[in-house]
């Protein structure tokens, strides 16, 4: 098991780069062993000789202090120096009652924590009317009572994220150090709400299947997600996601991009609405849609277009095949 050199939580005096330190050929080997950094390692031992203990110590602090970022450990967060997580006796103010949380819940927690923490993220809001695709939807969905799965509005979405996608490549890309990874897929995830908690099941290319393919396929997925029988790869290699919410409700809501994903859009539900057509108010059907963005790679500009073009296409899905 290999460790990152550049352990978060080092205090500056604990790094004695350049000096003379101590330590046993042994010693060096487990340090090698681990990706330790011997240089760091604070020796115990007689005149600062470093032991294996002090190694182990050293792991055992760094991993604490990388776990604090997302388990809210009384240690801080490592690199911010923030305060400690605030350790309340809450029995002292009423009765409680202590859960353990599932297996997904503290995944995703670790998982939302980092990206939270790693990612400079702006979130771009825009409509779309959608008025004329519910129309055909509800139509398609007569038509098709009798055999076929119901299409949700989750489908066209699916369809018309990767359509922009295609017109906008940024927002299909991974950072790779300094390089931007371009992905010539389009695999898309879609969250999940399951009592479990939140799982992200991924459709792959997209941009080869049709709008009951796709339905028919998150409609699936789902269901796995719901059951817990979802295997690792069908949650693998999304190049961008949708949190679709509508079913819920909501009206706007800023999510957290999916490492190492560079951005992710949010759907919330629509409402018809008073819109001014130049003459008159008419009423519309209005999507709300949030799209957070990675701001390393995408600037407020770029991200903006993306939203207008997502919502154009959307308010005439025709677009979706130019
Ligand atoms: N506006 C209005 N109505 C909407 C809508 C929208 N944006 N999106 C869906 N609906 C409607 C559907 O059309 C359906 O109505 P009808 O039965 O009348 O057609 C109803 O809401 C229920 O939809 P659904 O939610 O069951 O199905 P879906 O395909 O829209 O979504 C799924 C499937 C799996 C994405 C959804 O069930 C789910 O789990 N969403 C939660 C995602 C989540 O938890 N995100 C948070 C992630 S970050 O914390």
């Amino acid at each position: 098991m290999g460790i990152e050199i550049a352990f978060p939580g080092i205090q500056e005096d604990q790094v004695r780069a350049g000096l003379e330190f101590w330590a046993g050929p042994s010693t060096r080997k487990f340090a090698r062993e681990f990706g330790v950094d011997i240089q760091q390692v604070r020796g115990s031992g007689q005149r600062g000789r470093i032991t294996k203990e002090d190694i182990q110590q050293f792991i055992k602090h760094s991993m604490l202090a990388r776990g604090s970022a997302s388990t809210q450990s009384t240690q801080g967060i490592a690199g911010f120096d923030l305060l400690p997580w605030p350790k309340v006796d809450f029995t002292k103010f009423g009765e409680i009652e202590r859960q353990a949380r599932s297996r997904i819940q503290k995944v995703s927690a670790a998982n939302l924590a980092r990206n939270w923490v790693m990612i400079p993220a702006v979130t771009y809001h825009d409509d779309a009317d959608i008025t004329d695709l519910e129309e055909f939807r509800t139509a398609l969905n007569q038509e098709n009572q009798k055999d076929g799965v119901k299409i949700t509005l989750l489908a066209f979405l699916i369809k018309a994220v990767v359509a922009a996608l295609k017109k906008y490549p940024t927002f299909n890309s991974s950072l790779d150090g300094e390089d931007l990874i371009l992905k010539k897929y389009f695999h898309i995830g879609f969250a999940v709400d399951t009592p479990g908690g939140l799982v992200v099941p991924v459709i792959r290319n997209v941009d080869q299947k049709g709008i009951q393919e796709i339905a028919n396929e998150t409609a699936s997925l789902a269901m796995l997600a719901r059951e817990g029988k979802l295997k690792p790869d069908q949650m693998q290699g999304a190049s961008f996601t949708i949190s679709s919410l509508g079913g819920i409700g909501g009206t706007y809501c800023a999510p957290i991009v999916n490492a190492p994903e560079v951005a992710i859009l949010a759907v919330n539900k629509s409402a018809v609405k008073p819109v001014w057509d130049g003459k008159q108010f008419v009423p519309r059907l209005i999507c709300p849609l949030s799209m957070t963005a990675d701001h390393r790679v995408i600037d407020g500009a770029l991200a903006t277009h993306f939203t207008a073009h997502l919502s154009q296409l959307l308010g005439d899905f025709r677009k979706v095949m130019l």
